[in-house]
């Protein structure tokens, strides 16, 4: 064996188990593997999960937070004309250095493999290329899915339908949207339309921002479950954000949903974003700018959690951990029962996963070793401690470790080690 995880608690398994990794696989999962390994890492009965991947960032905006300035109103509209101008000044070393140095703070916190949208709204497509070179220099540790994101409009900014279909060339990935932002209702089911259509012509996936706002009156999500279907893109298609579901009334939400399940569309939520960016133009009561979380996983629909953003005009904190966005998906979800906690979990794991296509991912016997090691024991107490990763393993090597902080009262006549456990 090249790596052994020792004593390692796995959901849906009784008693811990040692995990045996070899040429980047699990090979084995048992109660004790006799044999020894040139590095063993000792989880000693605390939780081991697959490691997270992250199904929604913005890798060319990180780090960008008052560039050029700050975002006063906090609203997503006064996010994209600072990121606008922000766009105009980019250059290939500045996108390079700010998104490695974000790729650095989620591996750290257990992440190896990302989805980032990348805005294909700038005719050089400077951010483009650059995560196109970051996307390689990572392959093998953190893997990179990209998403040709059009930030201001496929139908809403000059040749927007061209510099989508460049960007695909050039090698991104993914299909992104923007219907609920471009200018007309009319441009908005073009933009669903061409991106699909995109997605069928090139074989690729789709993933489009939709229907980010608090109008009810936004409804583009079921015309993507509507092309999906028409095209036989089932489970090919992810919807991200989809905050007006909040919004629209009950019987339109509960149509809607039957149709996004039955086009087999993944969700995802961004809470961290959407908690901030959403009903900024209410007065009281404020809305919760959320899509319809457990509605739709009770209705079986695959829905996972994104970060969104790191410190960007969107979204001015983050450290790159998905488990702070689970943390506050337990508040604004509602999400506090105690299984709840490993369906959070779920949703930074193996559904995210579902929603990138990873096939060759999961802590099962013959999968690529793509493991977590958190300071915890339960799912509840990772999400409630925030808890450290405390080894993540990528393509079965170590690539990442957390030395927890210790704190200590100070009131006696020796220090006392306050551990937070009840
Ligand atoms: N762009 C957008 O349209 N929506 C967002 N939440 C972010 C960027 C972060
Ligand atoms: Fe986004």
């Amino acid at each position: 064996m090249d790596l052994i995880v020792r004593r390692a608690a796995v959901a849906g398994i009784e008693e811990p188990v040692d995990i045996g990794i070899r040429d980047g696989r699990i090979v084995r999962i048992a109660p004790s593997i006799a044999e020894t390994a040139a590095t063993e890492v000792h989880a000693a009965g605390r939780l081991v999960t697959p490691s997270l991947v992250e199904p929604h960032i913005h890798l060319d905006a990180v780090l960008t937070v008052g560039q050029p300035r700050y975002n006063q109103t906090g609203s997503l509209f006064e996010g994209i004309e600072i990121w606008g101008e922000r766009v105009r000044t980019l250059t290939h070393d500045d996108v390079r250095r700010r998104a490695t140095q974000a790729i650095r703070w989620m591996l750290a916190h257990g992440v190896t493999h990302i989805r980032t949208h990348v805005d294909v709204c700038d005719p050089t497509l400077t951010a483009a290329r650059a995560l196109l070179e970051v996307r390689q220099a990572w392959r093998g540790v953190v893997d990179i899915q990209m998403v040709a994101f059009p930030q201001q409009g496929i139908y809403s900014f000059p040749d927007g339908e061209s510099l989508m279909v460049r960007a695909l060339d050039l090698g991104v990935d993914v299909v992104g949207g923007i219907p609920h932002y471009e200018w007309t209702r009319e441009y908005g089911e073009r933009d669903v339309k061409t991106a699909l259509r995109l997605a069928s012509e090139y074989g690729r996936l789709a993933d489009l921002h939709c229907d980010e706002t608090d109008d009810d009156q936004s409804r583009f999500l079921e015309l993507v479950a509507a092309e999906t279907i028409r095209l036989g893109l089932q489970g090919r298609v992810t919807a991200s954000h989809t905050t007006a579901m909040h919004s629209y009334n009950n019987a339109y939400a509960y149509r809607l949903i039957r149709w996004i399940r039955n086009a087999g569309v993944h969700v995802v939520t961004n809470p961290l974003d959407n908690a901030v960016l959403q009903g900024r133009f209410d007065a009281y009561p404020i809305r919760r700018g959320f899509t319809r979380v457990k509605e739709l996983l009770a209705s079986g629909i695959n829905v996972c959690i994104g970060h969104d953003s790191i410190m960007d005009p969107w979204y001015p904190l983050g450290v790159g951990d998905p488990i702070q966005a689970c943390f506050v998906m337990v508040h604004y979800g509602h999400m506090s029962g105690y299984e709840e906690f490993q369906t959070l979990l779920d949703m930074v794991t193996t559904r995210a996963a579902a929603s990138l296509g990873l096939t060759d991912y999961g802590l099962a016997e013959g999968r690529a070793a793509h493991l977590v090691v958190f300071d915890a024991t339960t799912p509840m107490d990772v999400i409630r401690t925030i808890a450290p990763r405390l080894a993540v393993i990528s393509h079965g090597r170590l690539v990442a470790r957390t030395t927890p902080a210790r704190s200590e009262v100070l009131l006696g006549a020796a220090p006392e080690v306050v551990t937070f456990q009840p």
